[in-house]
């Protein structure tokens, strides 16, 4: 029985838009889950010391270091939660795992498939000395999308017969809005595709249980240069910030992605994701259509599931809103009585219980860095596939 007072001591590399959702989830997870380790938020890193101190102080970090490698050196540092830009996941992560410490990373797992396979390889030689890896796809950790899972699982809607997925922002519509890190191939590694791709791709796997074989895509950038950003800010973008109105810079990443995919049962499904959808902030939504009924989520309605069962009477079929809010929902139990509504930052402690709860026993965290490895396999079968008049290109 592992000493449930013994701590757990993390180090944040990375403190943007991200780095205040881990913070917040590691700060909460253990106030609100009887957790067999006990987290302590020991470290968090940044580029600038200054920046750094403030946003530590802020989410209530013990130290604060400009060098990532102090973290992985530290005898006394047992988790690395890597919330950097791509371009640096691989780099991080190989050198974590290498000296034994648990990483959690953020998604997508990096911005190669070469880089991914690194990882997934390191995180598997790494298991024997007791560290585990987990990648970083929260949406599948709110109630509403277990719940789905489950009723898919079960049975409710019967064989899947087709999947529809889409996740819309707007952030980027303004042609002034400013260059920023996920604009950048070197730094991001792709677009929206990796940025909002890989979370509906992951999610609809994770949904119906099955994984996707082969897609057809077509990528594009609508605006091809953006004003240099005012400041150097490490999420810039993301809706907010002015340009400097002078000189522009290139964009070299995709800002719609639109692809098919075929799931290794036959099922075809549609995937969009875009940061032009104009009015849709962070709308992320889901559709499961099945032969005894179907399932929708939608992101910004997150406490719903709406559930249609086709095997009811034919004069009171319709979809059903289901609250899953209830103590019987899952991980609902643990915050506050039905019909009290959970929201997105809560996908993010949900990770953190289900991430402490793998080191404590031992046991595989999902989604594993091989997992991560797949999404990043059909990120890639989708870049591969653009341009080829949106051949079938299998994922490989
Ligand atoms: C920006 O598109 C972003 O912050 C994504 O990077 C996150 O993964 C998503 O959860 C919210 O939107």
């Amino acid at each position: 029985m592992m000493d449930a007072e013994k701590p757990l001591r993390v180090a944040l590399i990375g403190h943007g838009f991200m780095g205040a959702a881990h913070s917040q989830a590691w700060r909460v997870a253990p106030r609100f889950f009887d957790l067999a380790l006990q987290p302590r938020m020991a470290l968090l890193v940044g580029r600038d010391a200054d920046r750094t101190s403030a946003a530590a102080r802020k989410w209530g970090w013990e130290e604060t270091s400009t060098d990532w490698e102090e973290a992985v050196r530290r005898e006394d540092i047992d988790v690395v939660d890597i919330v950097t830009p791509g371009a640096s996941h691989a780099e991080i992560a190989l050198a974590a795992l290498a000296a034994g410490k648990h990483v959690l990373c953020e998604k997508p797992l990096a911005n190669t498939v070469e880089e991914a396979q690194a990882m997934a390889d390191a995180a598997a030689r790494a298991v024997s000395g007791g560290a585990r890896a987990m990648v970083g796809f929260t949406y599948r950790r709110l109630p509403a999308s277990v719940h789905a899972r489950n009723l898919v699982a079960e049975g409710a809607i019967g064989d899947v017969r087709q999947v529809r997925a889409a996740y819309l922002q707007d952030w980027l519509v303004d042609a002034d809005a400013p260059l920023s890190w996920r604009l950048e191939q070197d730094q991001a590694g792709s677009g929206v595709l990796g940025d909002l791709g890989a979370h509906i791709i992951d999610l609809a796997q994770y949904v119906t249980g099955a994984r996707l074989g082969e897609v057809a895509g077509t990528l594009e950038t609508v605006v091809e240069s953006r004003p240099l950003p005012a400041s150097s800010g490490a999420d810039g973008g993301l809706g907010g910030q002015r340009g400097t109105g002078g000189e522009r810079g290139a964009v070299t990443v995709d800002d719609v992605a639109l692809f098919t995919g075929r799931f290794g049962n036959g099922v075809l499904g549609t995937f969009e994701a875009s940061r032009m959808a104009t009015g849709r902030k962070n709308a992320l939504r889901l559709e499961v259509y099945g032969s005894r009924g179907a399932l929708a989520f939608d992101l910004e309605e997150l406490n719903f599931l709406d559930f249609y069962d086709y095997t009811a009477p034919a004069d009171r079929q319709g979809f059903t809103r289901i609250m899953v809010t209830e103590p019987v929902h899952p991980y609902v139990d643990a915050w506050w009585p039905a019909g009290h509504s959970l929201g997105y930052e809560h996908g993010f402690v949900h990770q953190v219980r289900d991430f402490v709860d793998a080191i404590a026993s031992g046991s595989q965290p999902s989604p594993s860095f091989a997992d991560g490895l797949q999404v990043q396999q059909v990120l890639d079968a989708v870049t591969r596939s653009s341009g080829k008049s949106s051949a079938w290109t299998p994922v490989q």
